[in-house]
């Protein structure tokens, strides 16, 4: 199993960049596993004590599950990964069983700060994109889809979201076998790592 882990500041085009390695990869021989799944279960809280989680804090991410579903993968069992909902910010109690596939992708914000799951990483990405680019992405996302207003965005993004990054997720980079430039659509970027998993995928050096 080749496991890539996919990090970088909200905002940055994670998710965009992890949908165009999948596309035309064959399916079915890459696997996702996101860091929202992994935000830890939050039911003894109520909806207004879980608004005020810091959600950019590594302390909010259950990595004992994470590692460990990661390590079942690898033994080949399947695991079922937690549904999160952004609304109740806390999991749905719905579960998604995820097979082991050749390829699997862990990407979230925080991913690269837990020493221990780094080391399983195969190979690392840091996505970069300029801080002015992010936030324009954030707001636009949380008040499309997350039904954020700009006030809530704003305040957040000064008093967490930024400190966080700089304090946790920035120094990750450091990590990182390959920074990808992501203020716009990096084709050659993304073909470059589509090429790293074709390449593991039928030079016969992944064992599923
Ligand atoms: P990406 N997040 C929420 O907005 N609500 C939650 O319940 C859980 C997480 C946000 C989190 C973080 N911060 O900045 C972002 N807040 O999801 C990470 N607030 O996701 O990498 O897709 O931006
Ligand atoms: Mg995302």
């Amino acid at each position: 199993m080749l496991i890539i882990g996919i990090a970088g500041g909200t905002g940055c085009g994670k998710t965009t960049v992890v949908n165009q390695i999948l596309n035309e990869l064959p399916e079915g021989e890459v696997g996702i596993i996101s860091q929202d799944s992994y935000y830890k279960d939050t039911t003894h809280l109520s909806y207004e004590e879980r608004t005020k989680i810091n959600f950019d804090h590594p302390k909010s991410i259950d990595f004992s599950l994470l590692e460990s579903h990661l390590k079942d993968l690898k033994k080949g069992i399947p695991i079922h990964q937690p549904v999160y909902s952004f609304v109740k910010h806390n999991r749905t109690g719905d579960t998604i069983l995820t097979h082991p596939r050749k390829v699997m992708i862990v990407e979230g914000i925080l991913i690269l700060t837990h020493p221990e799951l780094r080391d399983m990483f195969d190979i690392k990405v840091f996505v970069h994109a300029d801080t002015d680019e992010r936030l324009i992405r954030r707001l636009k996302r949380d008040i499309t889809e997350r039904g954020r207003d700009l006030d809530e965005v704003l305040t957040r993004y000064q008093t967490t979201l930024k400190p966080m990054h700089n304090q946790f997720i920035e120094p990750t980079k450091e990590f990182a076998d390959i920074i990808i430039p992501n203020n716009k659509y990096n084709t050659v970027a993304v073909n470059i790592v589509r090429t790293i998993i074709n390449d593991r995928l039928y030079n016969g050096t992944i064992k599923a």
